[in-house]
Parts: C-alpha cells; sequence; structure tokens
C-alpha cells in the first residue's frame, strides 16, 4: 500500500488560519484531502501539498495521558512549572518558558507558527529562526480514525488527538520535555509532556479571550542538528494501544 503526506494551509488576509497534516493510505487520499479542504471555516488562500512518503516508521506510543484542572491561571501556570522542575528543568528556565508564550514567542510581536527551542543550560532560544520556529511535521497516527474514536469518547478533543501524537514525535526526537497551549482564544487546555511525565493536561493555562499561544522545546544544545533533522524530516506513524 502506498503512503501519501497531505499537507494543508490556509490563510485569509495574509493570516493564518488553519493548517493541519496527514499521512494516509492511497485509498484514502481523496476523502482525507477533502477533508482538509472542509476544515477552514474562511479563507481567501488555501494549498493543499500532496507527496508520496517512501520511508517511514511505525513507533508505538508510549506517553501515559493526565489531567488536572485548577481554579486559576496562576495555579495551572505554577502546577506547569512544577511538572517542569520535576522532570528535570532548572526552575529559572521553565518560568521562561512560560513567560515566552504568555508575551508572544515571535519578537517581532505575537505568535510563532512553529516552536521555541529552549537550552535547559543556559536558557537561550536556539531555533535558527525566530520567526518561524520549528515545525514538528511528518507524523501521525497509524490509524487517525479509530484512535479519535476512542479518545473523542473519552471526552477529549481533536486538539488533544493532534497535540498527543505531536507530542510523542518530539519526546521521540529527544525534546526533553514540551510546553503548550493553544492561540485559540477560545481553547484554555494545554500540557505539559516530556518521557517520564507523560502528557500532562493542564486547564487553564491561560485566560479565556488571550491569543497568546505557541509551543516551547526544553532542549539540549548538543546535536541540535540531528534534533531539527528529526522533527521537520523524519515520517513516523504512532501506534496507539488503548
Ligand atoms: C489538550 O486539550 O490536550 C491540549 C491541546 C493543546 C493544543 C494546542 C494547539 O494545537 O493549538
Amino acid at each position: 500500500m502506498r503512503l501519501f503526506s497531505v499537507k494543508m494551509r490556509s490563510e485569509k488576509g495574509g493570516k493564518h488560519v488553519s493548517g493541519a497534516e496527514r499521512i494516509v493510505n492511497e485509498r484514502d487520499l481523496k476523502k482525507v484531502i477533502n477533508e482538509l479542504l472542509e476544515r477552514p471555516k474562511d479563507f481567501d488562500f488555501l494549498n493543499i501539498k500532496v507527496e508520496e512518503v517512501k520511508n517511514y516508521e511505525i513507533l508505538p506510543f508510549e506517553l501515559k495521558i493526565s489531567s488536572f484542572n485548577f481554579k486559576s491561571v496562576k495555579e495551572a501556570r505554577e502546577f506547569a512549572i512544577k511538572k517542569l522542575v520535576e522532570t528535570g528543568i532548572n526552575e529559572e528556565i521553565a518560568i521562561k518558558g512560560i513567560e515566552i508564550l504568555s508575551r508572544g514567542a515571535n519578537p517581532k510581536g505575537g505568535n510563532m507558527r512553529g516552536a521555541v527551542l529552549l537550552d535547559i543550560e543556559s536558557g537561550e532560544r536556539l531555533e535558527p529562526n525566530k520567526e518561524r520556529g520549528i515545525r514538528t511535521v511528518n507524523f501521525d497516527w497509524e490509524d487517525r480514525k479509530s484512535v479519535s474514536e476512542i479518545l473523542l469518547k473519552k471526552g477529549f478533543t481533536h486538539r488533544t488527538v493532534d497535540a498527543l501524537v505531536l507530542a510523542q514525535k518530539n519526546i521521540y526526537c529527544g525534546v526533553i520535555a514540551e510546553l503548550c497551549w493553544s492561540d485559540d482564544p477560545n481553547y484554555i487546555t494545554g500540557y505539559v509532556a516530556s518521557k517520564e511525565l507523560g502528557y500532562v493536561r493542564i486547564t487553564p493555562l491561560k485566560e479565556k479571550g488571550d491569543t497568546k499561544g505557541g509551543r516551547v522545546y526544553f532542549v539540549r544544545r548538543d546535536n541540535l542538528n540531528d534534533l531539527i533533522e528529526c522533527l521537520e524530516k523524519k515520517v513516523i506513524l504512532f501506534k496507539f494501544s488503548p
């Protein structure tokens, strides 16, 4: 069976509206292209790129999932810092991660499309392009349909389905820990993920109405090129066992 990567990106007035990626069997290609076409509510530019995938790996999804709710953003962020510290990140650097996302990671203002790479030793930002950041791509669930059914039934959201597999690819590639919350002003659940902690969902990591969000990857600077190569180029499908 031939496998294809399908990447969709849409904009309105030059601003990013939505983007998604799937890795699919040849027989599901048309269906998935149509699904992605219907995803943005409004756009004046939409690009769909389809590429055959020649080399890929299928690996097990290994993160345990937990959820925690707090009364305030302050408490939720303190908990996120505590979890990052538990996984070996220095408190100062963990706080820096929170500050970057709450200010907007793009030095020119606003969010970045990709993630920040934060050196766990020095706290320095290592992404080569500070406006673009690093994008984790070329990954998917081996069987997205059944994983989505299982996770949605358990009360998780479509965003969780996407974020779980992204976090797993990051950890596989060598990211020590990840901190994320959405730039969607209506979505206030975020997460901290690492090999030891698993995927820790935290609500509310921001106030409703706040448009700031994104991802910080806590990394070691040695082998940075290999890490970036893995995040951007290596094709991996993850197999979920409930
Ligand atoms: C969750 O609900 O598990 C958190 C998902 C965060 C998604 C961030 C994003 O993709 O915008």
